[in-house]
């Protein structure tokens, strides 16, 4: 018994071998017939492999990605999930995923990352039959790819408004330079163009003044080079932080201690890591939107080819101001402004125009 079965396994991987080399290599896409071996409906059952461009562990969307599809497999027998960390070296991600999807496991592969539809769509043409699921990214017109865009225009927006009543206030830490500190681990498109301007944005409706200092560290787990850029930006008088730097983002959080500034902050709830400094928390309702994207994939209601935006008026991006990071440490006069701020985003009463990616 058990020696049929290692041969079946065997001879199987033996298959998919030669239809990982057949497909990435010799066959034009369509033809190879390899990788199809989920023929049945996705209701019966679905195994989804999460492919996380990075590492997890300090890094909010990722593990919110990661949290949300396993919650949703702890409650679904018929569903499976495999987490899969890619690591920095962006140059890998491709091969990386093209064994993956070659191995015919996957009915899905579900990530979370602006760049990765472009590799989708190339793997995507080596196995026409492959289906993706990616947040936090947009792309529209490919029969294989739905994507879920968050408007971090929006979640910028409130968190440069708070940042600007905080430079402009008498805070202890507030001087009286009106200028912001962002840090990024690199440039993207959806930074460039939606993240960064939405800060700048919403500073300027608190006080058209505000300058922002943006610096680069090149990467998204060198916390030291991040404490050290912001180390010099405090000199240079930015006194209220911002970043998109995943795990390095913690050097800038420890350098705001020591040196005396404070931090708003992207994604998800941090206040405890340094409470009076952290004064400002967005949420990413990245879980939420998980298990309710895997539901419609049971359901066969995910629309493949679409690219759908979410945002703060349906309830994916919010503001946590019931922590008391933000309660007790953040005037009650800058509360009441910003809270009225985050009801008009809310309600669609600020008008901004979200720019193109
Ligand atoms: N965000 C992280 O939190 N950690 C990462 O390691 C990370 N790597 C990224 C790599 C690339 C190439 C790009 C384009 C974005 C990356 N992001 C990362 C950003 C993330 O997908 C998201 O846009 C931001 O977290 C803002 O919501």
């Amino acid at each position: 018994m058990m020696g049929k079965t290692n041969r079946k396994e065997s001879a199987g991987f033996l298959v998919r071998v030669a239809c990982m080399v057949i497909g990435a290599l010799i066959l034009p896409a369509g033809l190879s017939g390899c990788n199809r071996p989920r023929e049945k409906a996705a209701a019966e059952s679905l195994s989804v492999l999460v492919y996380i461009t990075g590492v997890a562990a300090g890094s909010p969307t990722y593990e919110l990605l990661a949290a949300g599809a396993e919650s949703f497999a702890a409650r679904h027998s018929k569903v499976t999930v495999k987490v899969y960390e890619a690591g920095f070296n962006q140059a890998e991600w491709e091969e990386q995923l093209t064994s993956l999807v070659a191995s015919g496991e996957y009915d899905l592969v579900l990530g979370s990352n602006p760049s990765l539809p472009e590799i989708c769509v190339s793997v995507g043409k080596k196995f026409p039959n492959q289906k993706f699921i990616i947040t936090d990214a947009e792309y529209a017109g490919n029969s294989q790819i739905s994507t879920f865009l968050y408007n971090q225009y929006e979640q910028s927006l409130y968190l440069g408004y708070l940042a600007g009543l905080i430079t402009t206030s008498t805070m202890p830490y507030a001087n009286p330079e009106k200028k912001l500190g962002f840090i990024a681990a690199q440039e993207y498109p959806l930074l460039t163009k939606h993240i960064v301007p939405g800060f700048l944005a919403g500073a300027h409706l608190a006080d058209p003044e505000i300058t922002v200092d943006f610096r680069v560290i090149g990467n998204w787990f060198d916390a030291n080079k991040a404490a050290e850029l912001t180390g010099s930006m405090i000199n240079a008088g930015a006194d209220v932080f911002a970043s998109i730097a995943g795990g390095a983002a913690q050097g800038m959080i420890k350098a705001a201690q020591e040196h005396g500034a404070y931090v708003v902050y992207h994604n998800t709830n941090e206040y405890r890591t340094a409470p009076g400094i952290i004064l400002g928390c967005g949420l990413m309702e990245q879980k939420k939107l998980v298990e309710e994207i895997l539901a419609d994939v049971l359901a066969g209601k995910i629309k493949y080819g679409s690219a759908r935006t979410v945002g703060a008026a349906d309830g994916y991006l919010s503001f946590i101001s019931g922590d008391p990071g933000y309660t007790e440490y953040v005037p009650q006069d800058i509360q009441a402004k910003f809270n009225a701020f985050t009801a008009d985003i809310i309600a669609g009463r600020v008008e901004y125009t979200l720019p193109p990616l």
